[in-house]
């Protein structure tokens, strides 16, 4: 075996994101499975926005989870994690995972796309959905009319 250590980090995923307020600073929460490898004395999580390219490194030591902070809001993000040894020998990167960070999931009922839900209501005499939109606007969608769709856009 030549002197460069090959040992994987495997099964790694994005465990949870976190913060959705806009011109707030994201962050990614990841946890990875620890390396059956002997010896192993830590790990380090490597990170870009492009495929990899990993700008970034963060030594999170001995753990098998990593919150990742100042991370830029609705940008994409790549993260590979590396394990090291007592001999601080780096392994192999492992399989590469991306998110988006900061942006909410969907909100049910949000008819204006901006993660609010908006109020409904039916009125069965002209066939008419009325859409009370969380910026206060409203709109009335009759089902059946051409280019209308009562969903997100
Ligand atoms: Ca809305």
């Amino acid at each position: 075996m030549s002197a460069r250590t090959l040992f994987r980090t495997c099964c790694f995923a994005v465990a949870a994101l976190a913060t959705t307020a806009v011109a707030q600073a994201a962050s990614a929460t990841l946890a990875w499975d620890a390396s059956i490898e002997p010896g192993i004395a830590g790990y380090r999580v490597e990170y870009g926005t492009q495929p990899g390219y990993y700008t970034a490194a963060v030594d999170v030591g001995n753990r098998t989870t990593a919150q990742i902070l100042n991370l830029t809001n609705g940008s994409p993000y790549y993260f590979v994690v590396r394990a090291y040894n007592t001999s601080r020998v780096v392994g192999e990167p492992s399989v590469e995972i991306s998110t988006r960070v900061g942006v909410a999931a969907a909100v049910a009922g949000d008819f204006s796309g901006d993660y609010m839900s908006d109020i409904t209501v039916f009125r069965p005499s002209n066939g008419t959905w009325y859409i009370k939109h969380s910026n206060g606007r409203t709109t009335g969608v009759a089902w059946g009319e051409q280019r209308r769709h009562p969903g997100p856009r």
